[in-house]
């Protein structure tokens, strides 16, 4: 039977919120998990993802997964250890204990944020492209990517991790015109990934199906995604404020855009 009830973590971020109001029309109940209090939902569990019983007890009797909870952005590696790494160890582990049987991992562009992106002809970015994290943050994604593999391979735990574009209300730069995914086109994509069958792990790009787009959706539509938004309508204002992308602007040259040209935060 389709997953029913689906524990969501990270429900107080951007992406969570999005999600919590988008998820429950494609047929979900869903229980809120974030570190911070959800806003209007006295419900939600508050609770950090070291706290293993606490995240256990929180996976115990859901259908799925959709773990979103983790720092978003680059940040120290002891941070991304303790919160993107150790934390999604926990909520397998949690998972694997109480028979969970689907997980939807949000992996990043940012686990390949160092390939270049396509110019010209060049073809789309394959979902098989070699792994060139950009930062610690997209080095946890390539982590909780090869967690899934392990839990699938080992414990028949499957999962649909979605390396995520931009998932934001609109786009706001001339690169997220390429990676942008619509918040309807996310909780589409993320009902497919939960609902498709027999997924063991699958690696897929998620975007709309954007007029410049920069990788390819084929797998993602193998799973029964099917994008209806293309940030076109946005380009024109974006471009006039912005500029075209700049070929000699290594921060426009990759998959990742800035991330790959930020420097490095070290612990201070
Ligand atoms: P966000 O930063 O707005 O939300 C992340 C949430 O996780 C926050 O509410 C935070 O309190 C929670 N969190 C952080 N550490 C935690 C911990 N130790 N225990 C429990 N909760 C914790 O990020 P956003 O944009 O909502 O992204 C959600 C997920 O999707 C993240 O994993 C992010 O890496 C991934 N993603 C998002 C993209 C986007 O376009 N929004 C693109 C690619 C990936
Ligand atoms: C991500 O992985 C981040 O979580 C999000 O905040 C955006 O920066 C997004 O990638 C992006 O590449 O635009």
């Amino acid at each position: 039977p389709a997953p029913r009830t689906v524990l969501l973590t990270g429900a107080a971020g951007g992406l969570g919120t999005l999600m919590r109001e988008l998820l429950p029309a494609h047929g979900y109940e869903l229980r809120l998990l974030d570190l911070l209090p959800v806003e209007g939902a006295p419900d939600a569990i508050t609770a950090d993802l070291a706290d293993r019983a606490a995240v256990r007890e929180a996976v115990r009797g859901v259908d799925a997964i959709i773990h979103l909870a983790g720092i978003s952005l680059e940040a120290p590696f002891d941070k991304i250890l303790r919160a993107n790494i150790e934390g999604t160890y926990n909520v397998y582990e949690a998972a694997r204990e109480e028979g969970v049987g689907r997980i939807v991992f949000a992996s990043s562009n940012h686990a390949v944020g160092f390939t270049p992106r396509p110019q010209g002809d060049d073809p789309l970015i394959p979902v098989d492209t070699p792994r060139r994290p950009d930062t610690f943050y997209g080095l946890s994604k390539c982590f909780g990517e090869d967690l899934a593999q392990l839990y699938w391979d080992k414990h028949g735990l499957e999962t649909v991790s979605v390396r995520i574009g931009s998932c934001f209300p609109e786009p706001t730069s001339v690169r997220m015109l390429s990676v942008w995914m619509s918040p309807a086109d996310g909780a589409r994509l993320f009902d497919a990934a939960l609902t498709a069958e027999n997924v063991g792990h699958t690696v897929v790009n998620g975007s709309s199906a954007n007029t410049r787009l920069w990788w390819d959706l084929s797998g993602a539509r193998a799973l029964g995604y099917e994008p209806r938004d293309d940030s076109e309508p946005f380009a024109a204002k974006l471009i006039a404020e912005q500029g075209e992308l700049d070929p000699d602007n290594i921060g426009h040259a990759y998959l990742g855009g800035h991330f790959v040209s930020d420097p490095p935060i070290w612990p201070y």
